[in-house]
């Protein structure tokens, strides 16, 4: 019944299909239902609510357009954005759940795996029985993965895998992670490592103030024996996990509207019914003025996103297009957090509300999956031909 308000200023709804709609609905009201009630407490203690994995995958969050062969929900781009602009309006830590499965962990194992693996490991992560991870970041590599140090050397009968990734979200209870390392050449490859194999150990990372609802943590390699099978045969290179990340980034871009679209539904419904000298707060120019600004930015980075949904059906977005709809809407929503924090005064640094929780959420989005900085250098590089990053 008390559905979160859409916003929906242009119309974008007549642009959707009805199975978008359906989808989105259907994620909205899983949310509203199974997270917005728990998430709360989950963040204060520093948990990850286990109890909504299945919910997770019912909703179609995990896998959402993988093939309905391999387990995935065999959607469209757009019912995935759809999917994770409803998980981030309850909480960035939960859509990071959802993104590191489908497109970091399920991505790379569809796209670059071999039928046998696929076969192995899809439809177990699609129903959530497996949790998987992803690691690329290392203490000394996060901007610049390509200078990894993790690495497996040949040992005949395995691969003998060394190093450590840290800042890796879902390492704390993952049965499996995909693993960037380098062979004994510098090349890049994508391992599976499993839990249980020797010498692989998975330290959570505590004591974050933002992404609480998320465990995070580190990947430890010492001396791990992976099975030949389990490498990813089909990519390598540095372009194998920044394909995988071009998924997640395209997610996160609708994500992020969904919490801008959180905090500003719930600044709206306050300044019109918390009275200051003798009328609603809503009715003072400065509050309208924070408004206003809210639903037209939100309204611009929906337009974003849905247009490089349809460029991404249609197999036609480019990295640097993705990189300017991720850095965009991050920015977007966590500036929306922070005024909409101020429009319910002291109301707003509680737990009783969840804009000061998508507002530390948000600092999390807009480091990774590439910072904010490194996505302007990426336009920066596509339209000047100049790279400026090393
Ligand atoms: P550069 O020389 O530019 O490129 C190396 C090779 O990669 C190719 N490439 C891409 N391929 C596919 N998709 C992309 N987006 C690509 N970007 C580049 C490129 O063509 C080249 O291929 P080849 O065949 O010529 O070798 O590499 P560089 O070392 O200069 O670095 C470029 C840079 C800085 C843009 C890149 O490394 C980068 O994006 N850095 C940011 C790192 C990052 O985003 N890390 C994210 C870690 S995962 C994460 O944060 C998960 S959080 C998830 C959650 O909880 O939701
Ligand atoms: P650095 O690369 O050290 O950057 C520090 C600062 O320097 C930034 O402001 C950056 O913009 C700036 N900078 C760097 N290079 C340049 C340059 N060339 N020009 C100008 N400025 C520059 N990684 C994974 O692999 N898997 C995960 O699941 C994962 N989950 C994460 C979850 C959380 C909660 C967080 C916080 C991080 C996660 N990450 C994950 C890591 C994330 O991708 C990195 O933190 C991110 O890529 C930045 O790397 P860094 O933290 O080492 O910062």
């Amino acid at each position: 019944a008390d559905l979160f308000q859409a916003p929906d200023y242009y119309h974008i709804d007549d642009l959707l299909t009805d199975e978008h709609k359906m989808v989105r609905d259907a994620a909205r009201d899983w949310v509203k239902r199974e997270v917005s009630p728990i998430i709360e407490e989950a963040a204060q203690k520093a948990e990850f609510p286990q109890s909504i994995v299945k919910g997770l995958a019912e909703i179609g969050a995990f896998g959402p357009y993988i093939p309905e062969e391999y387990g995935g929900a065999g959607l469209d781009q757009i019912s995935y954005g759809l999917i994770m602009q409803e998980i981030e309006r309850g909480d960035s830590g939960v859509r990071s759940t959802a993104s590191v499965q489908s497109s970091l962990v399920m991505y790379p194992i569809y796209q670059y795996g071999n039928e046998e693996q696929r076969k192995k490991y899809l439809p177990k992560l699609a129903s959530g029985e497996f949790m998987g991870s992803f690691g690329l970041t290392e203490p000394d590599h996060g901007s610049n993965p390509g200078g990894m140090i993790t690495n497996f050397k040949d040992k005949g009968d395995y691969y003998l895998l060394n190093g450590a990734k840290m800042w890796i979200s879902n390492s704390p209870f993952c049965d499996i992670a995909v693993v960037w390392a380098k062979n004994e050449e510098g090349r890049i490859h994508g391992l599976i490592v499993e839990r249980g194999m020797e010498g692989f150990s998975t330290p959570e990372t505590h004591n974050k103030w933002s992404l609480r609802a998320s465990a995070t943590g580190e990947l430890i390699f010492n001396d791990v024996k992976v099975p030949k099978e389990n490498l990813l045969p089909n990519k390598s290179g540095l372009g194998a996990p920044l394909g995988c990340l071009d998924s997640a980034r395209y997610g996160i871009a609708w994500g992020a509207i969904g919490a801008a679209m959180d905090c500003y539904d719930t600044a709206l419904r306050y300044a019109k019914e918390r009275i200051q000298f003798g009328k609603p707060i809503a009715g003072f120019q400065l509050q309208q003025k924070k408004l206003a600004e809210m639903i037209t930015e939100i309204t611009k980075a929906q337009l974003l996103a849905l247009r490089l949904g349809q460029l991404k059906n249609e197999g036609k977005a480019t990295s640097a297009q993705i990189s300017m709809a991720k850095r965009n809407n991050v920015e977007m929503a966590i500036k929306i957090a922070r005024e909409a924090r101020q429009i319910l005064g002291g109301m707003g640094i509680t737990g009783e509300y969840s804009i000061m929780r998508h507002m530390m959420n948000l600092e999390s989005v807009i480091t990774y999956e590439g910072t904010h900085d490194i996505h302007l250098l990426i336009t920066g590089l596509d339209i000047t031909g100049i790279s400026a990053f090393k």
